[in-house]
């Protein structure tokens, strides 16, 4: 028998009740497996989830040097001991028998093990004779918000001033870019404004697209607990799901997707027409005010009810609501940074905490959520499209800085054009501009749209790929080189959560077989590549993890993200701290711009802003004209309808998303047993009204088609909105990943056969929740229920 709670049938367990303002209580949870008991597990190592963006804090269990199991630590900020299924039953995954244990190396058209100086050989080989004979930009590099900060800035040195190359991004592109270009257009530069701490003040909680439940299932269970505590908060959802956010909502607002742009202007229109404006906070604190007023006046909630097909009256009772608290929090996830209008909405969310003056104190906040556990560390060390520290690539002020911090010419890093982002990276690849992508730590043959456009991609004979994972995945399978990596708990890291909780995680158990950590990987790529500085000394001159942070220290130095006042040593024993932590704050900052928005003057600001609706960057000049001073920025946009309706031929609009029990791809949920039988299989949800009129039933294997490609999956009926397919989009074709093999010659069943190659003009996040589709019958329900989504 193992030792522990049960969080598949019991995913947020029991409830700790606590009031508005007091301190969310501690409840341990622990897992162990068969015949482990606390007290014959040898030691506990410290770490935090890397299963999602929560940051939840654990110990692992070690025992005959193997992990044994985990336990929450109660002196956390972020879980205060609880841990979600993930947290409790995927660290399995770690032991599975089918890890890449050694390199391995396309010949003759197939994969074969080799040692790591021929791999690395080849690596370094086919890098030289790229920048000699096509230069820095036939490289690309595209990586991860799953790996640790210390390996993202080691990877953005090599990337920028080591190969020279513009091309670095990361998955954080699917992920959280519309988290960061949000933050860039309201405040100037990236950073979260607000805490997890709000949940214990806030009097309104509004989640926009976001399915918290199951996305961040700890966090939820801290809302569970406010509700049954006194002075519980008022929930507005919205999302055309029937989510357990939806269930618990006093507003649940199930919009047509792509309309949340109608949606949020129709909010403002009424909190402006009410003059629920908090007038000194906007003529002191913002700029714009009077442009979202003028773009907003005929954004009557009936003409947005016609659009998003919601009730009138339930947008002004959400209106309402916001309008009239004192302590509003909001959070924003891929319901909108994946759908229509992305940036755009996301700061109108932005703007709803602007104009009612909702920001930097305790309950009044805004969380431009990340998903992935280090998407933060992406951002910060400049692996994502964006130059390390929020510094701003048209700025040559900061591009000097950078210089300076890693003893290099200006000109040694590229900065005449925007960073490349990941989507344009996979189309220089694929027109013979890119000629060798290393992909680490992300599984594009499964997780980017229009699938079998990536795969024909990734096959060209004239593209070199190179993958770097833990598991032969869908995409490593389709590589040229393997590289098999050390993951967490077989090595030590730092990362960042959503609310800038700085955590370590420290090695417990030996990696497999001749795995490394990405980090060793990076640094001895970077020592046979010989990269020098501007004095020809070695570029990078740090070894392991610890004298890789204290690098990245120096380069976080006076930016938002400033690390200088953090040690591992501080970051060991305790809780996990939120930066900017520097002499002035050692002990972290809970919320930023409590009183300036100090990062939007324009010698300071990350990026001088977009034009929201086409994508056009603004120059220097026009981001000085808006005089920002200290100030945040109100930016409007008009609503326009998505690209895509529904016609005769595709009816129903299709959208993908999540379950608790499994993370992404699955490659380490679909190897961790309890959440792999919770949800074994692919499903798709319709709604009741359709598949009464459709004449199918619960369980019936339906096709679901689109102009990109097909998918087959059970029918799950549910409440969601009529009209709407969602289908969970973890599901590639590995049946249980690895284990069995790939599916050969049975139909699609990822979400992202079907989806179009489309992005956000501002963010380029594609727009993975809005697009058409088609029904049909393939086969009658067997007697087996469907896959299970939230209990
Ligand atoms: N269990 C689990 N947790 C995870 C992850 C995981 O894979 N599994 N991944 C992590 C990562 S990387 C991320 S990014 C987050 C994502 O976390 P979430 O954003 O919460 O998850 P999703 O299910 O992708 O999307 C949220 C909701 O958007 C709704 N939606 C779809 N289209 C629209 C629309 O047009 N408008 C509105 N308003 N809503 C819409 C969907 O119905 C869905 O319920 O989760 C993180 N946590
Ligand atoms: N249709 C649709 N598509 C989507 C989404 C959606 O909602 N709908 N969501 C998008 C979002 S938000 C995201 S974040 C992406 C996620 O998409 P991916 O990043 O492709 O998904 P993962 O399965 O997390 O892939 C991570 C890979 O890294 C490997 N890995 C884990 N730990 C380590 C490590 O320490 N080192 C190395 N080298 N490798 C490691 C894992 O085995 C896995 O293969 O998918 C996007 N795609
Ligand atoms: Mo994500």
């Amino acid at each position: 028998m193992s030792t522990g709670v049960d969080r598949i049938d019991d995913p947020w367990g029991d409830r700790t009740p606590y009031g508005r303002d007091s301190e969310w209580p501690v409840r341990i949870d622990t897992f162990l497996r068969d015949g482990v008991r606390p007290e014959t597990v040898d030691t506990w190592s410290q770490a935090a989830s890397i299963l999602h963006s929560d940051g939840d804090a654990m110990d692992i269990a070690v025992v005959d040097g193997q992990i044994a199991g985990v336990r929450g630590r109660a002196v956390d900020r972020v879980n205060r001991g609880r841990l979600g299924p993930k947290d409790l039953y995927g660290w399995q995954a770690n032991a599975s028998p089918d890890r890449l244990t050694s390199p391995l190396v396309r010949r003759d058209g197939h994969l074969v093990p080799c040692d790591w100086d021929t791999a690395m050989d080849t690596l370094v080989s086919r890098s030289r004779d790229l920048l000699k004979t096509r230069g820095p930009d036939a490289i690309g590099l595209y990586t991860s918000g799953q790996l640790f900060l210390e390996e993202y800035y080691t990877l953005a040195v090599i990337g920028r001033a080591g190969l020279g190359t513009n091309h670095l991004d990361g998955n954080t592109r699917l992920c959280t870019a519309t988290a960061a270009e949000a933050l860039k257009e309201s405040f100037g530069c990236d950073g979260q404004p607000g805490t997890y701490a709000d949940f214990d003040h806030a009097d309104v909680i509004a989640l926009f697209g976001h399915n918290l439940a199951e996305t961040q299932p700890v966090q939820w269970m801290r809302i569970l607990d406010r509700l049954d505590g006194a002075q519980p908060p008022s929930l507005i959802c919205v999302d055309p799901r029937p989510t357990p956010v939806a269930r618990r909502a006093r507003v649940h607002l199930a919009p047509r997707l792509g309309t949340n742009m109608a949606l949020l202007n129709a909010l403002l229109h009424e909190i402006i027409r009410t003059d629920r404006v908090d007038h000194p906070f906007i003529d002191t604190r913002t700029v714009g005010f009077e442009n979202l007023v003028a773009q907003v006046r005929s954004c009557t909630p009936r003409w947005a009810a016609g659009i998003c097909d919601v009730p009138a009256a339930r947008i002004e009772e959400a209106a309402e609501l916001i309008g009239t608290t004192d302590r509003l929090m909001s959070t924003v996830l891929q319901g909108v940074y994946q759908s229509h209008q992305a940036t755009a909405a996301a700061v109108q969310v932005n703007n709803l905490h602007l104009i009612r003056g909702m920001i930097g104190r305790p309950g009044a906040g805004v969380l431009q959520m990340n998903g992935q556990p280090t998407a933060q560390n992406t951002r910060e060390c400049g692996a994502n499209g964006d130059l390390p520290g929020f510094r701003n690539w048209q700025n040559p002020a900061h591009v000097a800085d950078l210089a300076s911090v890693w003893n290099v010419t200006p000109s040694a890093i590229p900065h005449d054009a925007p960073p490349t982002h990941a989507m344009k990276m996979f189309r220089l690849a694929e027109e013979g501009t890119i000629r060798m992508l290393w992909i680490s730590g992300t599984n594009p043959a499964v997780s980017l749209p229009d699938l079998s456009r990536i795969r024909s991609l990734l096959t060209q004979e004239r593209l070199f790929v190179v993958v770097q994972d833990l598991y032969l995945t869908e995409t490593a399978h389709l590589a040229d080189l393997v590289l098999p990596a050390a993951t967490w708990g077989e090595k030590t890291g730092t990362f960042t959560n959503a609310d800038r909780t700085v955590h370590l995680s420290d090695k417990a158990v030996e990696p497999p077989g001749q795995a490394r950590a990405d980090l060793d990987i990076f640094l001895d790529y970077a020592a046979r590549m010989n990269f020098r500085d501007k004095d020809d000394e070695p570029l990078i001159t740090w070894r392991d993890p610890e004298s890789a942070f204290e690098a990245w220290k120096k380069c976080s130095k006076g930016r938002p993200c400033d690390y200088t006042g953090l040690t591992y040593t501080a970051l060991r024993g305790g809780s996990g701290l939120q930066w900017p932590v520097d002499e002035q704050s050692p002990q972290g900052t809970e919320r930023l711009y409590g009183d300036r928005f100090s990062w939007s003057a324009p010698g300071q600001c990350e990026s001088y802003g977009k034009d929201l609706t086409t994508g056009e960057p603004y120059d220097e000049a026009a981001y000085r004209a808006l005089a920002t001073d200290g100030r945040a920025i109100i930016r409007p946009a008009p609503y326009l309808p998505p690209d895509e309706t529904p016609t005769a031929a595709y009816p129903f609009q299709l959208t993908s998303g999540r379950t608790i029990y499994h993370f992404h791809t699955r490659t380490k949920t679909g190897r961790a047993p309890q959440l792999n039988s919770a949800a074994p299989d692919v499903w798709v949800e319709m709604a009741d009204t359709d598949a009464t009129r459709l004449e199918l039933g619960e369980g019936d294997l339906v096709e679901v088609r689109t102009p990109r490609g097909a998918l087959h999956g059970r029918l799950r009926i549910t409440a969601l909105r009529p009209g709407v397919l969602f289908v969970p989009f973890h599901y590639g074709y590995w049946d249980t990943p690895g284990l069995s093999g790939p599916r050969a010659g049975r139909p699609g069943r990822a979400a992202n056969e079907t989806t179009p190659t489309r992005w956000d003009p501002a963010s380029k996040q594609p727009l993975f929740k809005t697009t058409v589709a088609t029904v049909s019958l393939v086969e009658r329900s067997p007697s087996s229920p469907p896959a299970q989504g939230a209990p």
